[in-house]
């Protein structure tokens, strides 16, 4: 049966889209990030910074201040991976430093080029992710030649990078950035047509969960209510070559993708 991977989001923000607040409070976090490690995430993805368009930037101080204690309890539990959302060189060397084995930097190592070498020494893996412009501004009138060709030529020049400075390919996985600097027509043209990047041979790195393009299709207002949505995009996305998923609510993508698994199975040889 071919493999999935649940990366589950613990933000650590007063202000992310769909959970803004909910975990500031470190105890609540680390209780979240448990639960969701529970529920099936291998991977805890531990954010202190919202990348949402127009979000407010975050000082690197604040940002250790409330996603350092939030990686030492939960990579003191020995469960699941834990990694860093973040696009800051000391964040993501405090957070190594404290057992975090992953960076997820949404600008592939182009904010702090740095990041890429610390990534190497570590021998951790990592999230290199396509986003068009910066997230103050990424969503004003985003325009590409070719969505999908633009993205691949970017995460392939990005992958090649991080080689170059030391990270061992098999460390590697991609992401087109769902969201970040795309139109409902390119984050839609970006899944349909994901086999172009699965081709380029690292493993995708799909983040959908209760976007705005979801409830754009759906109706739906609250990003909480966009969870059917999101299982069925990471459906579609993992039958098109996408094997790690990003989500907010573990136990839905998981059913969704075990029953897309085993039924892909079944058709194999
Ligand atoms: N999406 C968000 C944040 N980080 N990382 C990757 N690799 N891929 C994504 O699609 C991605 C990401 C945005 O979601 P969320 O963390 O819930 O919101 P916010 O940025 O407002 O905290």
């Amino acid at each position: 049966m071919t493999a999935f991977t649940l990366m589950g989001v613990v933000n650590v923000t007063p202000d992310s889209f769909s959970d803004g607040g909910r975990f500031l409070d470190h105890d609540r976090a680390i209780a979240h990030g448990r639960a969701l490690a529970a529920e099936g995430a291998a991977i805890l993805d531990v954010g202190g910074e919202s990348t949402r368009p127009g979000a407010a930037p975050v000082g690197a101080e604040e940002e250790e201040r409330r996603v350092i204690p939030v990686i030492e309890a939960l990579a003191a539990d020995r469960g699941a991976a834990v990694s860093v959302d973040t696009m800051k060189l000391g964040v993501a060397r405090r957070a190594l430093e404290s057992g975090a084995t992953y960076v997820n930097d949404v600008t592939a190592f182009r904010h702090e080029p740095g990041i890429a070498a610390l990534v190497a020494e570590h021998g951790a893996r990592c999230c290199l992710m396509h986003m068009l412009g910066e997230p103050r501004t990424m969503q004003d009138d985003p325009r590409y030649d070719d969505v999908v060709a633009d993205v691949k030529a970017f995460l392939e020049e990005r992958l090649a990078f991080a080689v170059a400075q030391g990270v061992p390919e098999d460390r590697i996985d991609l992401d087109p950035g769902i969201g970040f600097g795309k139109t409902l027509a390119h984050n839609l043209e970006l899944l349909r047509r994901l086999p172009e990047l699965a081709a380029i041979g690292r493993p995708l790195v799909i983040g959908v969960s209760r976007k705005s393009f979801l409830g754009r299709i759906t109706g739906r207002e609250a990003p909480a209510e966009r969870e059917v949505a999101t299982a069925a995009a990471n459906v579609l996305a993992f039958e098109r070559g996408a094997t790690i998923f990003r989500v907010h609510d573990v136990a839905a993508s998981r059913d969704a993708l075990a029953v897309a698994a085993a039924t892909l199975a079944a058709d194999g040889p």
